[in-house]
């Protein structure tokens, strides 16, 4: 019998790791300055609204066409209209404006030249949100997570001509997906971000990490440490690592068990800051396998309620930023989206942006490191997430990986959050504890915060002091706070009654406050929708916020208008979340210029 009970235990721990799948071949980083095809541009799709895989009981993937006039084949690729990729499928076609499930996207391709020493590899910079690759009839994996990137190695399976790529994205939602089912934002489905052909040696480093040691911050001469990543048969004895311009050219010997580490010392090391982004031009080689990436040098750390920049105290003059491009009512894709948002934010005084709620296109984020704009970076742990549930907990954990290997380089990146406005429980607490050590033990050259809510929100005791006690904020370097007073709740005079305290002494960043207003829109100060009521709103609570002991930094909700569900307001939201301090066709409204005048004086 006991034998019985154990065979049914294994059986079932197999079948949750066949159904359990966020998985990738291997990752791969830097991709931009690796040598690739891009595969960008127009693919063939056919919708499979069922989810079924297959059409008349033959699978997508196998890209079959009707080879004589009896033949019986339910879908075609050949006759199939085209989306672009990257882009958000809803928005490229009005029927598919509020589509959620499964569309298979093919693109086929020759690949002359086919080198015999090199691997070629399949890279996805997101899709979303899970995801199956299959190559010339092959299944070679399934990704879950819509927001950071994957690869698949093809090999083996590479030919010179009429290669297919068939990719099935599920832009489904689940309870037990990160985010879960309910989010107040579009649920741009597809392919969303750059696919490559990507060629490697065939012993590579797939990836490195490189940073400042912090302990060597007041040192003349600073010491740089990072870790190198190899994948193939033969790892060489040494690895070399150039910084040109510090004159550094140093040689290692290589780990063949884990990844190898280095150490060195530097002269005249600038570091990096908003002021002067100063990115150095990095080599790291090993054998004939090499890689090269720009660089910046920076620490960041708190001391009481200080956030230390460089050793410095630094205030956040941030903003909140969804990954939109509005004016293509599109997820962000290209430098060109980065910068239209990016300009507008330095416009606006900020040094400093949140990436709300989930990874956002790694262009900007290599752009902010040119510009010298911080920022914070989060997964969509939001609302409904299922703590409980230790899957969901390990695909938070592999989602996290992702987006450090795919960020750990860039000196912008500051801040991990862990989660937006989720409420104390012993489950909950648990999960997010836990992640919190997970996401230490691979990275300490970033603080960690989460949006916590105030005690009163969670045992609903009004009240004129705000207290924040959720025992989360242990595990937090920095504790950050939504607030719409004014907004969801009071008028905004009701601010100048309130104050603030944590039990806690660490830095309190404003990650949330703001309020609705249609540009163009006018009435008095207290008319909802109207420039005037989110203008006021603004003045109320930045005088509130600023008499916060503790202050380190603030990201008001939000710089653009943005695509939301959940905002069905006839002429007023029309399916957009109306906090923007700039409407979706570009236009300033009057917040704008507050928030601004605020951060010029700070
Ligand atoms: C919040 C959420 C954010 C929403 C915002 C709002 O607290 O964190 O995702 O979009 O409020 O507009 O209500």
């Amino acid at each position: 019998m006991k034998r019985y009970i154990k065979l049914f235990i294994l059986c079932l721990v197999l079948s949750q790791s066949i159904f359990y799948v966020h998985g990738q071949d291997l990752f791969i980083n830097n991709t931009v300055n690796r040598k690739y095809t891009n595969l960008n541009g127009k693919w063939e799709y056919v919708l499979d609204p069922y989810k079924t895989g297959g059409m008349g009981g033959a699978a997508v993937y196998e890209n079959k066409e009707a080879t004589g006039k009896t033949d019986r084949v339910e879908y075609s690729f050949d006759t199939a209209e085209t989306l672009y990729v990257p882009g958000s499928f809803n928005t490229q076609k009005p029927e598919l404006k509020y589509f959620e499930g499964i569309v298979w996207y093919r693109k086929t391709f020759d690949k002359a030249n086919i080198d015999a020493n090199k691997r070629y590899f399949i890279n996805v910079g997101a899709a979303n949100y899970k995801t199956k690759v299959t190559f010339n009839g092959k299944v070679l994996g399934e990704h879950e997570g819509g927001f950071t990137p994957f690869s698949y190695e093809i090999t083996d399976l590479l030919k010179e001509k009429d290669n297919y790529l068939i990719i099935g994205v599920n832009s489904g939602r689940r309870a037990d997906y990160i985010p879960s089912v309910v989010t107040d934002w579009f649920n741009h489905g597809g392919i969303t971000r750059d696919v490559k052909l990507l060629e490697t040696e065939k012993t590579f480093i797939n990836n490195f990490f490189i940073a400042l040691d912090k302990s060597s911050l007041d040192k003349k001469n600073k010491t740089i440490k990072g870790s190198v990543f190899f994948d193939g048969p033969q790892i060489t004895q040494e690895i070399s690592v150039k910084i040109p311009e510090l004159k550094v050219e140093e040689t290692f010997n290589t780990n063949q068990e884990g990844p190898t580490t280095f150490s060195f010392s530097v002269k005249n090391l600038k570091l990096w800051e908003p002021a002067n982004p100063k990115l150095y031009e990095v080599h790291i080689s090993a054998g004939s396998s090499s890689v090269k990436d720009a660089v910046g040098f920076r620490t960041i750390e708190t001391r009481g309620r200080e956030i230390l920049l460089n050793g410095k105290p630094v205030f956040l003059k941030g903003i909140c930023l969804h990954d939109e491009n509005p004016f293509r009512k599109d997820r962000a894709n290209t430098t060109e989206d980065a910068e239209l948002v990016l300009n507008w934010a330095q416009e606006l005084g900020c040094n400093f942006i949140r990436l709300a709620h989930y990874p956002h296109q790694e262009k900007l984020v290599r752009l902010a490191d040119e510009k010298g704009i911080l920022l914070w970076e989060e997964l969509p742990l939001y609302w409904g997430i299922q703590w409980g549930n230790l899957e969901v907990l390990e695909k938070a954990k592999s989602q996290y990986d992702e987006l450090i290997n795919r960020d750990y380089n860039r000196a912008s990146s500051i801040i991990w959050s862990i989660a937006n406005e989720t409420a104390p429980g012993k489950d909950r607490n648990n999960f997010l504890s836990n992640l919190a050590d997970y996401i230490r033990s691979k990275d300490s050259t970033r603080l960690i915060s989460a949006a916590v809510k105030k005690d009163q929100e969670i045992d609903g005791h009004p009240d004129s002091v705000y207290t924040y006690n959720d025992p989360l904020i242990e595990k937090l370097d920095i504790i950050s706070i939504n607030e719409y007073l004014g907004w969801y709740g009071g008028l905004p005079e009701e601010s100048r009654t309130k104050s603030f305290t944590t039990g806690m002494k660490k830095p309190i960043i404003v990650s949330e406050f703001g309020g609705g207003a249609l540009q163009g829109f006018h009435g008095d100060k207290h008319t909802r929708w109207s420039e005037e009521f989110q203008e006021n709103l603004y003045k109320e609570s930045l005088a509130m916020f600023d008499k916060i002991e503790g202050l380190a930094g603030m990201t008001p909700w939000i710089l653009v208008d943005f695509m939301s569900p959940l905002r069905q307001l006839r002429g007023v939201q029309d399916g957009w979340n109306r906090k923007g301090l700039i409407s979706e066709k570009g236009q300033k409204k009057k917040a704008f210029f507050i928030l601004k005048e605020y951060y010029d004086n700070k």
